[in-house]
């Protein structure tokens, strides 16, 4: 995939192509990827890519002339490419529309500064907004390398194990469970007991009550919309069982009595 991005800190995204898996993604090819800087393309003598807003008010707008003319360059490069604005007043980026956007030929992702950017552009050369979060920002580059990072990954080759995208957190739309390694016992603590028997269906199980307990304590809203499977559905069904037994509660009044 070809990554493009709109910024007036290219350099900011050098340290970030080149470390860990974003690194390898490059080098083999998996995505193409460039920062272009944006006051490249302000035309008068200063690159002035900011002004002050119509009606007043604190702060800088970025100028329309010079985004416009970078998202056009950008085009040029990648003519199938989405064109992005990062903002707070985007959708909410999350892993749906991160698995959405690893099939795309192609992104050019814009970075506002300032207040943000001339409403007229958004208008006419931008094709969706994206936030990262109800949050605001000095900048949209962060919010840009976390869309590429969570992109990424899950092109295909990327990631080295040809399954280990898919076992995430959210890729079946629950927290991860509890991972472990060396030593056994540390400061005190040990490692859970199943993990350690090479029993693989006892050890799924428990990864999977895990990652169900861990949702339930700590994200109840993923639960809420998602589909159970009949596995998942048994352990909710034992815990509310448990539950009713420590609550003194009669069976009969539950559904797990009725028969
Ligand atoms: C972008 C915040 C995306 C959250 C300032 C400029 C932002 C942001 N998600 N804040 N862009």
């Amino acid at each position: 995939m070809q990554m493009l991005v709109l910024t007036l800190f290219p350099d900011m995204f050098d340290a970030f192509w080149s470390h860990g898996i974003m690194r390898k993604a490059v080098e083999q090819g998996s995505i193409v990827a460039a920062a272009m800087n944006i006051r490249d393309f302000a035309l008068d003598r200063h690159h002035v890519t900011d002004d002050r807003p119509y009606g007043g008010g604190s702060g800088m707008v970025m100028k329309p002339e010079p985004l416009a003319a970078a998202i056009r360059a950008a085009r040029e490069r990648a003519p199938a490419a989405r064109t992005i604005l990062m903002s707070p007043q985007g959708r909410v980026f999350d892993q749906t529309i991160a698995r959405e956007m690893a099939s795309l030929p192609a992104m050019i992702l814009v970075c506002g500064r300032y207040e943000g950017v001339d409403e007229r552009l958004s208008r006419d050369l931008i094709s969706d907004e994206l936030s990262i979060g109800d949050y605001v920002l000095t900048g949209g580059e962060v919010a840009a390398m976390v869309v590429i990072d969570a992109v990424t990954r899950l092109i295909p080759g990327v990631l080295g194990g040809a399954d280990s995208a898919e076992r995430d957190s959210f890729s079946n739309g629950l927290l991860e469970h509890p991972h472990y390694t060396r030593p056994p016992v540390f400061e005190g603590a040990a490692v859970p007991d199943v993990l350690l028997t090479g029993h693989h269906r006892n050890i799924e199980r428990w990864r999977l009550e895990a990652s169900l307990m861990r949702t339930f304590v700590n994200r109840p809203d993923l639960l809420q919309e998602r589909k159970r499977t009949d596995e998942e559905t048994d352990i909710l069904r034992r815990w509310q069982a448990e539950l009713d037994q420590l609550l003194g509660e009669r069976l009969e009044k539950t559904t797990l009595g009725c028969e």
